[in-house]
């Protein structure tokens, strides 16, 4: 049984996402979170050690970390083949881009929000946009997807960036082609109305 603690419009939508790309009966607890613009609390029902979302419970097991959750999801499903297991093609560039995003790319942005993306710290730990760019660009070019040219969770994390901030999106057609193939799948669309 898998139980997801979900708040709309927040970093658990890529959950979201995958369990319906996944197409496995789950349970959503519709979680409170205190917001950045002051509303909204810690909610009691809410398992996640810090009060956020995104957080899964399987079987009396608790995940959080929305790349943590992607990974355990795809390997509890290898058959699902959205995100290659251990001991298959792929795997290493799977890890890579999900492990790049948690440590690169989502720090990187934030440093550019905090306005301290310019700092010798955060270039020499993150560098910024171009850098992100000059991996996304050829990873994509004449490729649809990130790994083994299908589509997978690296997908859902990396372009979920873009889909909810569009305009730092890599300029460039390949990757603004990914990022609408990404936005069309059906799971995405029936995600957004579940969120
Ligand atoms: N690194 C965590 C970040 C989770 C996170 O910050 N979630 C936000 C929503 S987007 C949250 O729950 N905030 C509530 C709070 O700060 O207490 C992940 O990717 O799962």
């Amino acid at each position: 049984m898998l139980t997801f603690y979900h708040a709309p419009q927040s970093r658990s939508g890529r959950i979201m996402w995958l369990l319906h790309e996944l197409d496995v009966p789950f349970e959503t607890v519709r979680c409170d979170i205190p917001r950045q613009d002051g509303s909204g609390a810690r909610d009691p029902r809410n398992p996640h050690p810090d009060g956020k979302v995104p957080a899964l419970e399987h079987d009396g097991t608790l995940i959080t970390e929305t790349a943590a959750i992607l990974l355990y999801l795809t390997d509890l499903l290898p058959d699902r083949n959205l995100g290659p297991v251990q001991g298959t093609p792929g795997r290493g560039a799977y890890l890579t881009w999900l492990f790049w995003y948690c440590g690169v790319v989502e720090p990187a942005y934030i440093a550019e929000v905090l306005g301290v993306a310019d700092h010798p710290v955060a270039q020499a730990t993150f560098r910024g946009r171009a850098e992100i760019a000059a991996r996304l660009i050829p990873a994509l070019e004449g490729r649809d997807w990130l790994v083994n040219d299908r589509f997978s969770a690296a997908d859902i994390l990396l372009c979920s960036t873009y889909l909810y901030f569009p305009d730092a999106t890599p300029d460039h057609p390949d990757v603004r082609g990914w990022v609408e193939r990404c936005a069309a799948r059906p799971a995405y669309q029936r995600a957004l109305v579940d969120d």
